[in-house]
């Protein structure tokens, strides 16, 4: 479950602006003093930690950040402006390293922390800076000097939003592959999964959030039966759970198995229960509708989420997915969450 999402950035502050020669032109007075004034300051690249954010998806499409250079000083005396910095957001969690040396430069953690990643040249000195007892019209004035420049990494070690639990081959790989780019093995047999798998689920407008698909869970997962157990601590920090069953077997039976796993989630850490749980009812393709609808309203009068699906055909997938990023959201997006994948696709 250690994935890592990853991004290599160029950053390239301004540079300062060169300051400027200029003597005063006034009436009456043939030579005037220099009043060049200063260059302005380049714009810095500053990183500042951004809560709202949950994936370095957004560096995949832009690359380049350079900020503004500051302006030439001018003549009586003005200053050039400075450049404005550029502020990227990063996620909580968000490791920055030198992409050339490896060296760890910042671990961007607290929201609203800020981290300069490339600092503004300085702006030159005007002329009218370098008077002197000896020399009381100097021609010449400073140039700024370069803004930084340098090839970043950024790295995020993710933790999933949302677990999907339930019992062995009821599908979850299957939903995990639908809607994100991880590629977990699917079969048609149980403890297909043998590990955790993160996914990062792309919804439209740029929405992200990280769906683990835990291994399969047995009645006695809590004392050890089966494998489920020790995957267990992978969902303390979800903020959503996802329980998912086979809708294809008899209505009693998927109210029974359903109880099992929950039961064996919340007898391993009773906490668990405050947490939303959505119902995934899968392979709705292959069940008899009728037994669908009983399902769904049995389980509607205890759940408020219910969701008949096929993980196979993507039937109710996009409804699914689109509450538990509203559930997600409204329990604070879990941002440190995700994968090494380098493909996402859309839903
Ligand atoms: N008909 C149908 N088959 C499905 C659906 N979802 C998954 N399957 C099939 O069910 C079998 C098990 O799917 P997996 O995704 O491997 O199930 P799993 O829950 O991850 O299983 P474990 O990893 O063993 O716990 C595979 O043969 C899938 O093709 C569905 O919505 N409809
Ligand atoms: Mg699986």
């Amino acid at each position: 479950m250690n994935l890592v999402d990853q991004a290599k950035i160029f950053v390239k502050a301004g540079d300062g602006g060169p300051g400027c020669i200029s003597f005063r032109r006034e009436r009456y007075v043939p030579k005037g003093g220099p009043d060049g004034g200063d260059g302005g300051r380049g714009g810095c690249v500053i990183f500042r930690v951004d809560p709202g954010l949950n994936t370095l998806f957004p560096f995949r499409r832009a690359r380049r950040f350079i900020a503004p250079k500051g302006q030439a000083g001018r003549g009586k005396n003005r200053h050039g402006k400075s450049g404005t910095d550029l502020v990227i957001k990063v996620p909580p969690g968000t490791v920055v390293k030198d992409a050339e040396s490896k060296m760890m430069l910042a671990d961007l953690t607290d929201p609203g922390q800020e981290w300069i990643a490339a600092r503004g040249g300085l702006g030159g000195r005007g002329n009218a800076r370098f008077v002197s007892a000896t020399n009381q019209a100097p021609r010449y004035a400073q140039p700024g000097t370069k803004g930084q420049e340098r090839w970043i990494e950024l790295e995020l070690k993710l933790i999933a939003d949302v677990g999907l639990i339930g019992p062995p081959n009821v599908g979850k790989s299957t939903l995990l592959a639908r809607t994100s780019a991880a590629r977990p093995k699917i079969a048609d047999y149980p403890f297909t999964t043998l590990e955790p798998h993160l996914g990062v689920v792309r919804l439209p407008d740029e929405r992200t959030m990280v769906l683990a698909d835990i291994p399969g869970l047995l009645a006695g997962a809590h004392q050890g039966v089966g494998m489920g157990l020790e995957f267990l601590k992978h969902i303390e920090r979800t903020r959503v759970l996802l329980f998912m069953v086979d809708a294809s077997a008899k209505p009693d039976e998927v109210m029974a198995t359903l109880e099992i796993i929950r039961s064996e989630v919340f007898r391993y850490h009773e906490d668990l229960i405050k947490k939303p749980q959505v119902i995934g009812l899968n392979k709705t393709d292959m069940a008899d509708k009728k037994d669908i609808e009983k399902v769904a309203h049995l389980l509607g009068k205890h759940y408020p989420h219910v969701f008949p699906i096929s993980a196979l055909t993507g039937t109710g997938v996009a409804e699914l997915m689109e509450r538990l990023y509203c559930l997600v959201t409204e329990h604070g997006l879990n941002h440190r969450s995700i994968e090494a994948n380098s493909h996402w696709l859309p839903l």
